[in-house]
């Protein structure tokens, strides 16, 4: 499920109509969705609430994972598949009674410590970076490589991690060896001039990397 991630907002596709760019990404492969509503142009209130319930049928009809960044309310009003939150938001332990056990909780963490703690309090997945440089945060944090995943991933055996930040299929494979469960993109597939073919490329590469994976074990 973690293993193509897809996360954007309606601000996220240029001149594109964000729905048909989701639907595109949806049918080239992508594993999961995060709709995350970000900047000063994002929709608001009703309106996101609107688009919001658009990206969830999109999700559902193709059986992909449909999760709301920050928004709680949003994700309990739509009987979203779960939540995303980051460090700056509510703390995973209240999401996770706010959203009951069932739903999914994932957790954007930078450390050893912030992995231990999202674990503690439930997270169903982390997701970890930048790995390498972004353009899609204004505030990212310096990219991190590989190397914090790799020891997440020894440390915190069963709580699956989600590289995110400038992840391109040229660099993916490193952040899968390093143990990550799958990776995230924003811009990649976003702003792609063909996001059919863009996922579809990706989850293939993905795949075989996993591939490779398994006959080495
Ligand atoms: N990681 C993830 C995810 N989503 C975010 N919005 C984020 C970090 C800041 F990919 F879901 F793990
Ligand atoms: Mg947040």
């Amino acid at each position: 499920m973690l293993r193509l991630y897809f996360i954007m907002g309606s601000t996220n596709t240029q001149e594109r109509d964000p729905l048909e760019v989701l639907e595109k990404a949806l049918q080239g492969g992508v594993t999961c969705f995060q709709l995350r509503e970000k900047g000063t142009k994002s929709l608001k209130k009703h309106e996101k609430y609107l688009f919001a319930e658009k990206c969830q049928r999109l999700c559902n009809s193709y059986d992909v994972p449909f999760i709301v960044n920050d928004d709680v309310a949003l994700a309990l009003a739509l009987d979203a598949d779960g939540v995303h939150i980051g460090q700056e938001d509510e703390s995973a332990t209240i999401v996770r009674k706010q959203i009951g056990p069932q739903k999914i909780l994932g957790v954007s963490v930078h450390n050893l410590e912030e992995a231990f703690l999202a674990k503690e309090a439930g997270a169903n997945y982390i997701g970890m970076g930048p790995v390498y440089a972004t353009s899609s945060k204004k505030d990212a944090k310096a990219p991190a490589g590989t190397r914090m995943i790799k020891q997440v991933a020894a440390t915190c055996p069963d709580l699956p991690i989600v590289g995110i930040g400038g992840i391109t299929e040229e660099n993916v494979g490193p952040v899968l060896e390093s143990g990550a469960a799958g990776v995230a993109l924003i811009s990649a597939i976003a702003s792609s001039q063909n996001p059919f073919e863009h996922a579809k490329r990706l989850r293939k590469t993905i795949e075989e990397a996993f591939e490779k994976e398994e006959d080495q074990s």
